[in-house]
This record gives structure tokens, sequence and C-alpha cells, in this order.
């Protein structure tokens, strides 16, 4: 870039970085928008979309009427020759309450509205509505139903139409649960628990991540939201509710993985039963649960498609896959990582 002698850029090149910044935002109106607060499908994103359009619209007139004013100010009192400067207003009664109370007035008809969501929302009636823990843990989501006695992790299973009322917390720093589509933000906090109550409205798969930074692996805690019609609910829940099968039923390769699994390793935090629960099996409380991990359609914090290749490459390196990811590399051998594999993925 040329630089004249007030040392600003010749306008040419200007031209051309706005253009292409112009073009490079407006590839952002592409979609498709799986996280986009303006298509919610929940009466309470219903109500926080309707907020956001109110305050948008405001500020729609607020820029209006500014502009209006300053571009007739500028014509109306421009420099002419012959005409002398205009008298300044001082102490003017009227103009002074206008100009205090019209943002006043402005904010209140902000505040009111927005009270009353936040209202209705923490004042929901949750005598039907299906509870679920949400835990926060670095960096990954566990979800427990206590109705069922169901844990599972980064797959959100709803019901259609069934109000559900979330208790929010961590297991450690503080993260923040945000499902754009279906109900706002809402931070998590370790020996706090945050409520957030909303009824889907609308069956399909969402997509939800952390909000609040919370370390090295924080844009790799995603989740997904699974809102199903009562049957498929029904269905899944049972499936969910099964104990894993008889070991006498589990193929050769399938039992060893599950000694694998068994095995206490040196040191002894490296055992899987020391991080993990498997019905019957272990009591691990440090990582996800696994007693129906076969069946998720994600692992490692919704980042990865539940496939033989990444959960052997899980296992193999957590930290390659995830960045700072807290299970440590346990340095399997390959033929324990396929006997693993095929076990786990036996967990239907
Ligand atoms: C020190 C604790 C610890 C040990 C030991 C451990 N894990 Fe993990 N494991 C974790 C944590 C924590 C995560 C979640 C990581 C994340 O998503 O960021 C995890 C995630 C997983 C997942 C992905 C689950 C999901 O739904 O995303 C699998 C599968 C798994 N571990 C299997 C094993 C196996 C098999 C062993 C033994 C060879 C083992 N782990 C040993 C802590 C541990
Ligand atoms: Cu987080």
């Amino acid at each position: 870039m040329k630089f004249d002698r007030h040392g600003v850029g010749s306008t040419k090149p200007l031209g051309v970085v706005v253009l292409v910044t112009v073009l490079v935002a407006l590839t952002g109106c592409q979609g498709p928008f799986p996280q986009s607060t303006f298509s919610p499908t929940s009466e309470f994103a219903d109500d926080l979309n309707g907020l956001f359009m109110l305050i948008f619209w405001w500020g729609v007139v607020v820029f209006v009427g500014v502009e209006v004013v300053v571009l007739y100010v500028l014509y109306r009192f421009r420099a002419r020759p012959d005409v002398p400067d205009p008298t300044p207003v001082h102490g003017h009664t009227a103009l002074e309450i206008a100009w205090t109370l019209a943002p006043a007035m402005i904010i209140v008809f902000i505040a009111v509205p927005t009270i009353q969501v936040l209202w209705k929302d923490a004042g929901a009636d949750t005598s039907d509505a299906l509870q679920i823990q949400v835990v926060g843990h670095q960096w990954w989501w566990e979800f427990r139903y206590p109705e069922y006695g169901i844990t599972t992790a980064n797959d959100l299973h709803l019901l259609q139409g069934r109000p559900v009322e979330l208790q929010l917390t961590s297991a450690d720093v503080i993260h923040s649960f945000w499902l754009p589509r279906l109900g706002g933000k809402r931070d998590m906090m370790l020996g706090r628990t945050n409520r957030l109550v909303f009824t889907p409205d609308s069956v399909g798969e969402f997509l939800g991540q952390c909000a609040e930074f919370c370390g090295t692996s924080h844009a790799n805690m995603r989740f997904r939201a699974f809102v199903h019609a009562p049957a498929d609910f029904a269905s899944w829940v049972e499936g969910q509710a099964t104990p894993p099968a008889p070991e006498a039923t589990l193929s050769e390769l399938e039992q060893q993985g599950l000694e694998a699994f068994r095995a206490v390793r040196t040191p002894a935090s490296n055992s899987c039963i020391a991080c993990h629960a498997i019905r019957g099996i272990s009591f691990g409380v440090l990582g996800p649960d696994l007693n129906h991990v076969g069946s998720r359609s994600t692992l490692a914090g919704g980042i990865l498609d539940n496939t033989a290749e990444n959960l052997a490459g899980w296992l193999r390196d957590p930290a390659a896959m995830k960045p700072g990811s807290l299970m440590p590399a346990i340095g399997l051998s390959e033929e324990e990582i396929a006997a693993l594999v095929a076990y786990l993925r036996s967990l239907q």
C-alpha cells in the first residue's frame, strides 16, 4: 500500500480490502444454520427470539431517529457565507425533559417484556417435567435421567411436547450450557444448580456446545440433542435401561475386550475401571458412563463420529484426537485395542 504525505493509504487498495471483507462476510449468509437462535424450536427459545426482535426494532427506531436529526442539523446549520453562526440552545427545559424521558421509556419497553420472560421461565410449573441432571466436565457432557436410572454422555434425548427441566451443574470449572434452538445459555458451576425449563416442539437433531471458556479443549466440548416423538423416546429409554448382555453371550474377541477393560494396570489410575462405569462391572465416575457407549452418535464431547476407527484412535492416544484430553494414553497393545473396540461397540 502506498502512503501519501499524511500517512493515509491511497484509496484503491482500501477499496479492495473493503470489497473482499464484505464478500467474505456475505459467505456467512449461505446457511445451513444448525445453531441459529432465529429458528427456535421451543416456546422458551421462541420467547428469547421475540425479545431479540423487540430490542432489534427499538434499535432500528433509535438509529433512524438519531441519523435523521443528525443529517437535518448538518444540512440546516451548515456554514454559509454571509449567514451568522446560529445561537446555541441553553437550558431548554422542554428539550431536556424530552431527551431524558424518551430513552427512559425505551428502557421500560425493553425491561418489562424481558423480566416477564425471565419470570415465566423461572416460575414454570415443572411438576410434570422430564428431569435431567446435566453435569459439565472438562470437556464433555454428562446427562442423567433419575426417573429412568439412565446416564449418558454428549447425546441429550428429549421428548417432543413434554416440558424438560435441566438441572445444570459442573464437576470442575465453570461451563455454560448452550443449545441455541431450544433454550438459552446458562452457566454451570460446581456446588450450584441452575435450572433451565423449556418444551421442545419439533422432532429433530439439534447442536449444542459449551459457551464459557473452560480450558484447552473448550471448543471441543459439544453435544447433540435429539428430540423424539413419544414412541421413539420410549424405545430409546428401554434400550438404555437394558443391562449389558450377559458375559456368556459375548464373542471371543468381545470377552477379551471385557478382560482388557477390567484389567488393573500400572499405575492403577490407568485402569479403565478407575474412571468409567459399566453396570455390574465398574463404578468409575471421572469419565463418561460407558453402559451403552456403542449406541451413542458421537465420542469425546461430540467431536468424533462413533465409528470403530475413531474409537481405536481414541484408545490409542486420546490427546491426539482431542488436545488436553483428561483421559490418559494408556499404552494399550493393538490386540487390546481391537478387543476393546469390539467389546465397547457391542454395548448398544
Ligand atoms: C484417568 C481416567 C481415565 C482412564 C484410566 C480411562 N479413561 Fe476413558 N475417558 C476418560 C475421560 C475424562 C473421558 C472423556 C474425555 C473427553 O471427552 O474429553 C474418557 C472418554 C472415553 C471414551 C469416550 C466415551 C464417550 O462417550 O465420549 C471411551 C470409549 C473411553 N474413555 C474408554 C476407556 C477405556 C477402554 C479405558 C481403559 C483402557 C479408559 N477409557 C481409561 C477418563 C479415563
Ligand atoms: Cu466447558
